[in-house]
């Protein structure tokens, strides 16, 4: 007779049906007033982006009306736009932040 009997189903049945959260882009869109130092300071500040990638994502939200500054959950989605909305506020800057489904 076997000395140890171990449930078959906790060996071999694994849990497949794995979900993983929704992630949604980080827009910035562009303005006519709202200085391009300050849209590369927003960039580096809550997106950690390096200077010269701040500076090229600048570029192209001014060249092509949006630009996609990170892909994050909802909650750190919102949070990002949330950040870049008060300090634009702040600093009585147009710049408008939104978020989109990726
Ligand atoms: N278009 C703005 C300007 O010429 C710069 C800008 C870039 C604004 C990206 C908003 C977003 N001062």
């Amino acid at each position: 007779a076997p000395i140890c009997a171990v449930k078959e189903e906790t060996l071999t049945s694994q849990k497949t049906d794995i979900s993983y959260p929704s992630m949604y882009k980080v827009l910035l869109l562009n303005d006519d007033y709202t200085p391009m130092d300050f849209v590369v300071f927003i960039l580096e500040r809550f997106f950690a982006k390096s200077p010269d990638e701040a500076h090229s994502i600048m570029l192209e939200v001014h060249n092509r009306g949006s630009g996609v500054c990170g892909i994050f959950t909802y909650e750190i989605a919102e949070t990002k736009v949330g950040q870049v909305m008060d300090l634009a506020q702040q600093n009585q800057h147009p710049l408008q932040c939104t978020l989109e489904k990726a």
